[in-house]
């Protein structure tokens, strides 16, 4: 049998000499590729030491660093579940994934082992390690005990690698389940979809700026990069100037379309440091047409979007080659990258849009999007009807958003059927919000609805409805709303109101909410 162990495959991928760099840091910090297999081997031999049995979360909720990578790179290797918490989740969030995920490890930053570590215990687990942005913590001294040699547990390609906690529409957050098949087969086909350079082809690099808590630097990202061989420039926190003075050294970038508009503020960002670049990506929210094209403009480069999620990892993507001037080897005539469109369905990926009653429509009709393929996750975590709902009888997934396939093929995202705010590539599900608010005393009702920003695309606002005699302040509602929820998650705005609009069904109206509030940040 075959170990598909995904560690495994990408091991396979780094090159010859393993002493060249495979990472650099905006702090000075530079890793070989040795490095990199010899700390993450001795990491997973401090999780095998532990006696867990297969399939054991560990749980993360660190500062990005390159450790915080290799953790991630050792509990595949261990053959563990991977499972990343974004580091702005507060107490109550935190303690509800520890409770629903029941982690065997839970790694945290020193600042915050106090809090977390008595969460942890009191949920069951047995091993709480701290690990820092600056190359400390028990894990890291934890694991200098141990061999840097390991070989990767013999892993199936149905076994679990991850588990990405997305929040639910009603409810609470659902543990996306990942399998090594699911993230390795994304990984293959990126490979080859985006035409990565092998290191004798002259190679990739890669500028690597966002967080690796969520499916795009995580994944999409870090596994791009491995299983080419390429080397990165890794920042742990995106900062536009330092990107675009590591421009002339990259020829990959991926953002989320925050992180253009910031770039494009920037006098530096113009065609000459854009020169060595070969793909600029954009994915996790919608690009803005206006964003494409002063990008054309300002650099000479088209920005490829592409669409994904945590449940199926990447879908669709615009095409390699920038327009249909280029042709392919057999001298047929490219598509071009189209802006406002999320491109074509991935080879393997099956991708159908379907009216209310789920029966697919024609080319160009408006529809939910659903989807299937290798790359569709196993399910959620411990909630099998939740799972059931959300796939057809005949085995689609039901994405939650809308779009169309036009006739040439390409995908169009026009909206989302899951009452859904996309914030700087963070999800902020309004229902949460409006659960943590209707708690507050003296409220009867509020409404939480997204509406558009300059930086982060869409940003939450707040409508509070008063009790009958209660006196609110929207401020004081958005302050303690702050000391409880992760700061991507709290409205930009919060207006008490008299009335909500509903439909005869006695439902607010989102949609008009949206219309009335659209012009909050923008003129
Ligand atoms: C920070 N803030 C945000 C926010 N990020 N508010 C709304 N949305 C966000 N995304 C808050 C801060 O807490 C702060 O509030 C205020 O806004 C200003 O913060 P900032 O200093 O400007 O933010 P910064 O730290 O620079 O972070 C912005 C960012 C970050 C864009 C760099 O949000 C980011 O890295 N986003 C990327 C998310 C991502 O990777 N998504 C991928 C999901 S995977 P205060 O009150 O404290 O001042 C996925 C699947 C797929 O979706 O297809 O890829
Ligand atoms: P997440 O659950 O965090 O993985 O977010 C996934 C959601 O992000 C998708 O269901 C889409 O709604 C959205 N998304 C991802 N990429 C794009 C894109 N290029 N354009 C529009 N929406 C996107």
């Amino acid at each position: 049998m075959t170990n598909s162990n995904l560690y495994a495959a990408l091991r396979a991928a780094f090159p010859d000499d393993l002493d060249r760099v495979a990472v650099e840091t905006d702090g000075g910090l530079t890793y070989t590729w040795r490095d990199l297999e010899r700390a993450s081997a001795m990491m997973a031999n401090l999780l095998t030491s532990l006696a867990l049995p297969p399939e054991s979360r560990i749980a993360v909720q660190v500062e990005k660093s390159v450790e915080a990578m290799v953790l991630y790179l050792a509990t595949l290797r261990a053959g563990h579940v991977f499972l990343p918490l974004n580091t702005a989740y507060q107490a109550a969030e935190i303690e509800y994934f520890i409770g629903n995920a029941e982690p065997a490890v839970v790694v945290c930053t020193p600042a915050n082992f106090g809090w977390v570590s008595k969460l942890a215990f009191k949920a069951g687990t047995q091993n709480v390690f701290t690990l820092a942005d600056d190359v400390s913590g028990t894990l890291l001294d934890r694991a200098a005990a141990h061999s840097d040699v390991q070989t990767p547990v013999e892993r199936g390609v149905d076994d679990l690698a991850a588990i990405l906690y997305t929040s639910g529409t009603t409810g609470r957050s659902k543990g996306a389940m990942l399998t090594h098949g699911n993230l390795l087969s994304n990984a293959q086909v990126l490979k080859t979809y985006w035409g990565w350079r092998t290191p004798e082809q002259g190679g990739d690099v890669l500028i690597h700026a966002l967080p690796v808590f969520h499916v795009h630097g995580l994944f999409v990202a870090i596994h791009a990069a491995l299983i080419n061989g390429s080397s990165m420039l890794w920042l742990n926190r995106f900062d536009p100037k330092a990107v675009i003075a590591w421009l002339p050294r990259a020829t990959v970038f991926m953002g989320v379309p925050t992180l253009y508009t910031r770039m494009l503020a920037e006098p530096s960002l113009n065609r000459q440091v854009c020169q060595h670049m070969r793909l600029f990506i954009s994915g996790s929210a919608p690009l803005l047409l206006e964003t494409f094209r002063t990008w054309q403009q300002r650099t000479g480069h088209t920005i490829l979007e592409r669409y994904g999620m945590s449940e199926t990892i990447m879908l669709t993507s615009n095409p390699c080659l920038p327009d249909a001037r280029h042709v392919d080897a057999q001298g047929m005539p490219q598509s071009e990258r189209r802006g406002g469109t999320v491109g074509f369905p991935l080879p393997g990926v099956g991708l159908r849009v379907a009216d209310e009653h789920g029966v697919p429509v024609e080319a160009g009709d408006i529809g939910g999007i659903q989807v299937k393929g290798p790359n569709v996750f196993r399910g959620y975590w411990r909630m099998p009807e939740k799972t059931a709902e959300e796939f057809t009888s005949d085995g689609w997934f039901k994405t939650g958003d809308v779009g169309l396939v036009d006739v040439q093929g390409y995908v169009t995202i026009v909206g989302r059927s899951k009452d859904l705010i996309i914030s700087g590539g963070y999800n902020v599900y309004p229902a949460e919000i409006e659960g943590y608010i209707n708690e507050m005393t003296g409220v009867a009702e509020s409404a939480v609805i997204g509406v558009p920003h300059p930086d982060f695309g869409e940003v939450g606002v707040a409508l509070v409805i008063a009790k009958s005699g209660a006196s609110l302040d929207g401020a004081a509602i958005l302050t303690s709303l702050k000391a409880r929820l992760a700061n991507f998650k709290i409205p930009k705005a919060c207006e008490v109101v008299s009335e909500l609009p509903r439909n005869t069904m006695g439902k607010v109206q989102k949609n008009l909410l949206r219309d009335t509030y659209r012009h909050t940040f923008k003129s």
